[in-house]
């Protein structure tokens, strides 16, 4: 228990790490504040890509003046380092507002002495840490006063800019061109690089390794299995066909200035028509022809939030899956704490239902029939049910501190039946929820069952229908033996706690990086478990392959164009949302 209460903050400063994109893990983050876990920091750890786009100085004249080559040093720190916790137009998201109203009336003494030494709420010691010498405290407490810059907007003119069809769908093969066991491909992430890695299931060999956008973030695929679509945190979308001879990207396009999710249609009728994503700048998701990534439909998440009912201008597009009841796209909006099912069965006439849950909607994933969609509200500490069936919130879960599942894990529990599982960034918990409202309805949508893992800092759990093991990684946790294993727990005898591999050991690398363990995926018989050992771009990582049965080591994957390898996605299922 060496996490709860002690070391939390009530407050999420995901602004503290102050590594840039393309730096992460180059470096071990200093602890920053007594009470901030460096598993929160580091989560944060990718600097915006906001960073780096030009935006125009409104002068007020009641703010401290700044020369335009302040302002742009000022506005390329807070993206860098801010953004991601007091939102792109400080106006708070999971940290406080930083908006002139409140700066102003603070003036910039005030602010510096908060900017130098931290508070206990959470806002990290950026002085006195050494992240910022004492100029630079003084220009950021002068910044947070000037009127907030607004990135511009980016629209279907921008879009279309940038949509690339590299091979048409007339030039691309009418049949599998390749002898690949196309289902138990897997789509590494490798992060730092900007491309992913598709690795033979069978072989263990690479195919390719495919360029995409920048600090790639998840992997999904077509209804068919064919298409695979990447996103960069840039928002630039990739089309990989992995029926060509040698799977490759076949289109691309950049939806926004930043962002995180993306999806295809999944509905019978509606297999690979249209593809999805979302952005977390401008603040939209954007709807495209599933085989050309053309965009056809912008629509804006900006409203009101779920609770106090206020504006918020800049509520981010988190994760977004595809129904298999209806049409619709489930996507999730961040600031506001909706859920949006946009139905995509005609899309000049789009409809769309809000559903309201909690804000801080960020990833999840599907129950075991599919029809329900457990959503984390991170910062609210509850998961959120949604029925995609009858479009309306099934239940909303307290749970642990900061859960965070990715599409977390499902399986029959002895006693409560169907269960849906998520680990925590900030406890050492498991919370296990019931998600079976016919059979076992005393149970559903209750934290029926919690587990005891081997910390906080845990990202992401997995398990497989053929599988009887449960697998939770720690890669945030600050003691390197924790973040370089994983844990394993037996789904039959969850009581007797769990096993810890060694995975980072396992991996056999001769240097001292940071061989944080990172996302278990199942190959497609379920009988094998994957893990990046993730280190810095400078320094060697591997893929580590577990026998799933003996809990032995099976085979390391190393290549020296394996760099920074985060998450990886099994073809057959991601397609089918196993998990
Ligand atoms: Fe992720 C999923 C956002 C940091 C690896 N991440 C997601 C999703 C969102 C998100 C909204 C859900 C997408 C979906 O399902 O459609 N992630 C964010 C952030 O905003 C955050 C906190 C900070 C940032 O700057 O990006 C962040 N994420 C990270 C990391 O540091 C990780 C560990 C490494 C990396 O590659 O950057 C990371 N995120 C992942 C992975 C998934 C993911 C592997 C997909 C999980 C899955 O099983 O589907």
């Amino acid at each position: 228990m060496k996490y709860r209460g002690k070391r939390l903050s009530g407050v999420i400063l995901m602004a503290a790490l102050p590594l840039a994109i393309g730096q992460a893990f180059a470096e071990e983050p200093k602890p920053q504040h007594k009470d901030i876990p460096s598993a929160e920091v580091r989560y944060q750890a990718g600097g915006s890509p906001l960073a780096d786009v030009e935006m125009y100085q409104d002068i007020n004249p009641k703010a401290p003046t700044m020369s335009k080559t302040e302002f742009d040093k000022a506005r390329q720190i807070y993206f860098e380092r801010c953004a991601g916790c007091h939102g792109v137009l400080r106006k708070g998201a999971t940290g406080k507002a930083l908006t002139p109203d409140k700066t102003l009336a603070n003036g910039t003494d005030y602010l510096k002495v908060f900017i130098k030494y931290g508070s206990p709420a959470g806002m990290p010691n950026w002085g006195t840490s050494g992240e910022l010498t004492d100029e630079e405290v003084d220009l950021m407490a002068r910044y947070i006063q000037q009127t907030p810059p607004q990135p511009p907007e980016y629209g279907m003119k921008e879009m279309k800019a940038t949509w690339k069809v590299l091979i048409p769908p007339e030039k691309r093969p009418t049949k599998k061109m390749n002898t690949y066991n196309i289902a138990n491909i897997f789509s590494t992430t490798l992060r730092d690089s900007g491309e992913v890695a598709l690795i033979d299931g069978d072989t263990k060999k690479i195919i390719n390794i495919v360029k995409t956008g920048y600090a790639v973030h998840i992997s999904r695929l077509s209804a068919s299995g064919r298409y695979l679509f990447v996103i960069g945190r840039d928002a630039k979308v990739n089309m990989i066909d992995l029926w060509m001879e040698k799977p490759d990207n076949v289109a691309e396009i950049r939806v926004g200035l930043e962002a995180r999710s993306v999806d295809t249609s999944k509905y019978k009728g509606y297999e690979d028509k249209y593809a999805i994503a979302g952005s977390y700048w401008p603040p939209q998701y954007v709807i495209m022809t599933g085989d050309t990534l053309e965009p056809l439909k912008i629509v804006s998440t900006r409203g009101q939030t779920v609770d106090t009912q206020e504006y918020h201008p800049e509520p981010r597009v988190a994760s977004i899956v595809a129904s298999h009841f209806k049409p619709e796209f489930v996507v999730n909006v961040k600031e506001t704490g909706k859920t949006l099912m946009v139905d995509y069965s005609d899309i000049t006439n789009l409809k769309s239902t809000e559903i309201g849950s909690a804000r801080f909607l960020h990833d999840g994933g599907w129950d075991s029939s599919k029809r329900y969609f457990l959503v984390a509200a991170n910062q609210s500490n509850k998961i959120a049910a949604i029925d995609a069936k009858d479009g309306k919130l099934a239940g909303l879960v307290e749970v642990g501190k900061i859960p965070h599942p990715g599409r977390g894990a499902n399986f029959m529990h002895p006693k409560y039946g169907p269960v849906w599982a998520t680990g925590h960034l900030g406890d050492d918990t498991i919370a296990v929820i019931g998600t079976d409202p016919e059979k076992h309805k005393q149970y559903a949508w209750k934290q029926v069952d919690t587990l005891k893992s081997q910390g906080g800092g845990s990202l992401f759990i997995k398990t497989h229908p053929k599988s009887n093991h449960l697998y939770v990684d720690n890669p945030l946790h600050p003691d390197p033996k924790v973040s370089q294993s994983v844990a394993v727990y037996d789904i039959k005898n969850l009581g007797a706690g769990f096993k810890v591999l060694p995975i980072g050991d396992w991996a056999g690398l001769t240097d001292d990086g940071a061989k944080r363990v990172v996302q278990p995926e199942y190959n497609k018989d379920g009988n094998e478990v994957w893990f990046s050992v993730w280190s810095a771009k400078n320094k060697e990582s591997a893929v580590v392959v577990v026998d799933d049965k003996t809990l032995q080591l099976k085979t390391v994957i190393k290549d020296p164009r394996l760099i920074t390898p985060t998450g990886h996605f099994n073809v057959y299922n991601t397609q089918h949302d196993i998990y």
